[in-house]
């Protein structure tokens, strides 16, 4: 009850990059938690304002523009209309969808740098950075590639390599080139404005790690305690970019705002043109107040990827400005996998929200309702199509569907669609009354904990209790004998589908529609949920409308072999062999000092995915190695084995762990590593050339 008891409330979910179309992951993550938190809240007549809009900016969407060979702006528009387009289909009821390429946008993001500005509040700091003096510009982190300094793959970005994860700066990546001219950059001096993230690590730890302790979700708690933990960094809040908001500072002409400073301002920005329109105060919802009971309550929904810039930088930002409220909750989601996989933009491995209403049309309530059971709330979870076909087969159907169905036609056939009373309600009705009037609070206390999946399985639970009165009171049979007893067991289902009608009304907003309509009942609030009497008697239903169809076989099987073509499109464009290199000197072959050696201990690196510590006798020495290779080969598997190692490497600090060397790996297309070792046992410092 208490985070629901507040009167104003401010909703935030992640502003998309308008870079490419939605996917379930995307629901799933931000979209379906926000919209049923805001359905609630709207049904208990909050003061509620949902803003989103597509994030326009950063190098996510000049990198779109160069792969499709358009500009930037023709990226945004395209994706913006069809992300929009996505969002109403499946019924996420913002009360704005803006765009962060708005001038309104622009003027407040530069409004928020020139007070920190003003104030004093950056660290003004030069360094040396990647310039292409061909195209004349600075390099973003993603238009450098290069060599990863960690597991040596190529096609490493300035910001990270995707193949073993690490983060990197740019001056990190060995033999970096230019992604516009694939020149090699040249280190040019540059200037940019850093926010000193250190200087509110106190005040970070005080508000949000003693602060928020009980109300944060673990995974949230656990990722912010962890970044303090490490200490922060002054993080720089501008870039060397020709797309985004420019630096309103003359001396920092070309300059742009660094997109994660600007996008959550977009958050304000949405909320300042939905007052515009609306009629209403923007800063009711953003602003302090003098009294602190007036104070809107912020809360933002995202995935775990967006976790720091929301819990971390974005509030820094609002403290440092001093006049803004902090968001009250940041319930992030983990991430949703499809069929065993991560879902993939660009190995197009996922479920694209456009074609998925081609393909069901009219059904976005059995996709929000699948997707809701089995959120990522505390950790991964996994789509099947499978899974789909079942929960809304025995679930959807057999339950929901079902029980509308028998109530709604047996009582057009028996009384012509009247709602009657016969004999009184007896002590199994009572009993059944007694069970409904539980739900709503049930319901509510899992929304107000953002618990969605507990929530939907306590409604669903009601439509079994409907479901059960039925077979239970068999008024199919009892019509033959007790026609008064049969108008008083479809006056109470009656009412139980009334009460379904409200509860469903935050999880699967089409439907609810239709059991409005079906029950000639006009749309209910929250409060009215529980009640035995909804409908009085003598009121004359609707039309039966179907709910839900069974998913067949064939539709499964169809989707199933769609994701199979995409990943064999994908096997096929990957299996390109990459082209030799240059040529190299016998000379310069020579300088590798190769040597069998034999794995005298393995394990994992805390906290990584794919690193094994090695200890390897080189037949010179033991020594220590990082190996990026725990994703194929576990520790207790390869202690014993002789591997391939490359001795006058300089050594690399990993992980705070000194490596020394490297063990050769083949790698095929698809990153698959495997061992070249010596088929027979030769003795340890043997030389390999
Ligand atoms: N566009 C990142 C993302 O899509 C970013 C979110 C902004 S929320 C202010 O994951
Ligand atoms: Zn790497």
């Amino acid at each position: 009850m208490s985070n629901l008891s507040k009167k104003r409330y401010t909703i935030t979910s992640a502003l998309p990059y308008a870079n490419g179309p939605l996917h379930i992951g995307h629901l799933a993550g931000a979209y379906i938690p926000g919209d049923i938190f805001v359905r609630f809240l709207r049904l208990n007549n909050k003061d509620v304002v949902y803003v989103c809009g597509s994030d326009e900016h950063g190098a996510a969407i000049t990198i779109r523009a160069k792969k499709e060979g358009v500009t930037p702006r023709e990226v945004i528009d395209k994706y913006n209309k069809q992300i929009k387009e996505s969002f109403e289909n499946f019924g996420i009821s913002f009360d704005i969808y803006h765009r962060t390429s708005e001038p309104i946008h622009h003027e407040l993001s530069q409004e928020f740098f020139l007070n920190l500005y003003e104030k004093g509040e950056f660290i003004e700091k030069f360094s040396e950075q990647y310039y292409d003096e061909e195209f004349h510009q600075f390099l973003a982190d993603r238009y450098i590639t290069g060599t990863c300094p960690q597991c040596q793959s190529e096609g490493a970005y300035g910001d990270q390599c995707e193949k073993c994860g690490t983060s990197l700066s740019p001056t990190d990546l060995i033999n970096p080139k230019s992604t516009l001219s694939g020149k090699t950059p040249i280190l040019k001096e540059t200037k940019h404005w850093y926010l000193p993230l250190d200087k509110y690590q106190p005040w970070l730890e005080e508000w949000l790690i003693d602060g928020k302790k009980d109300v944060l979700k673990s995974n949230v708690f656990g990722q912010c305690s962890s970044w303090l933990k490490s200490g922060l960094q002054p993080r720089s809040m501008t870039r060397d970019l020709d797309w985004g908001v420019d630096v309103p500072l003359k001396e920092a002409e070309g300059k742009k705002l660094y997109v994660w400073l600007d996008a959550p301002i977009g958050y304000i920005s949405a909320t300042k043109q939905w007052a515009i329109d609306n009629g209403k105060n923007w800063e009711d919802y953003w602003k302090k107040q003098a009294n602190s009971e007036d104070e809107s309550t912020l809360i933002h929904f995202i995935g775990k990827d967006n976790i720091v810039f929301h819990c971390i930088i974005f509030p820094a930002i609002l403290h440092a400005h001093g006049e803004y409220i902090l968001p009250d909750n940041v319930p992030a989601n983990e991430f949703l996998n499809l069929e065993g996989d991560k879902l993939s933009t660009s190995r197009n491995h996922a479920v694209w929200l456009h074609e998925y209403l081609e393909e069901f049309p009219g059904k976005q309530d059995e996709l929000r309702y699948v997707l809701t059971s089995i959120l990522p709330e505390t950790s991964d979870s996994e789509f099947t199509w499978k899974d789909f076909q079942a929960r809304v087969n025995n679930e959807l159907v057999a339950i929901l569907g079902n029980f509308v169905n028998r109530v709604m036609v047996l009582s057009h056939k028996y009384f012509d669609g009247k709602v009657l009373m016969g004999s009184a309600f007896n002590a199994t009705d009572n009993a059944v009354f007694g069970e409904l009037a539980k739900y709503p609070a049930l319901i509510e206390k899992s929304i107000s904990d953002y618990r969605f999946r507990e929530a939907l399985v306590h409604f669903m639970n009601a439509a079994r209790l409907g479901n059960k009165y039925l077979a239970d009171e068999e008024p199919w049979k009892v019509i033959k004998t007790d026609e008064e007893r049969v108008k008083t067991v479809l006056n109470v289902a009656t009412q139980i589908v009334a009460n379904l009608a409200i509860l469903a009304q935050p999880f699967l907003p089409k439907s609810s529609t239709k059991l409005f309509e079906m029950l000639n009942f006009p749309q209910q609030d929250w409060q009215n949920a529980g009640q035995p009497d909804l409908i009085s008697t003598n009121t004359q239903l609707s039309e039966f409308q179907m709910l839900f169809e069974k998913i067949t076989d064939e539709q499964v099987d169809s989707q199933l072999q769609k994701l199979a073509d995409s990943k064999a499109a994908n096997a096929a464009a990957n299996s390109v062999i990459a082209p030799a290199r240059p040529n190299i000197t016998f000379d310069d072959f020579m300088k590798l000092d190769i040597r069998v050696g034999t794995i005298l201990e393995a394990e994992k690196v805390a906290k990584t995915k794919k690193l094994l510590k090695l200890k390897i006798d080189t037949g010179i020495d033991q020594r220590t190695v990082v190996s990026g290779i725990a994703e194929f080969f576990a520790p207790e598997d390869i202690v014993g084995k002789q591997v391939s190692i490359l001795v006058n490497l300089e050594p690399r600090e990993i992980k705070g762990i000194q490596s020394q060397g490297m063990i050769l790996m083949a790698e095929d297309a698809d990153g698959r590593l495997d061992f070249v070792n010596p088929t027979s046992s030769i003795k340890q410092g043997s030389t390999v050339r």
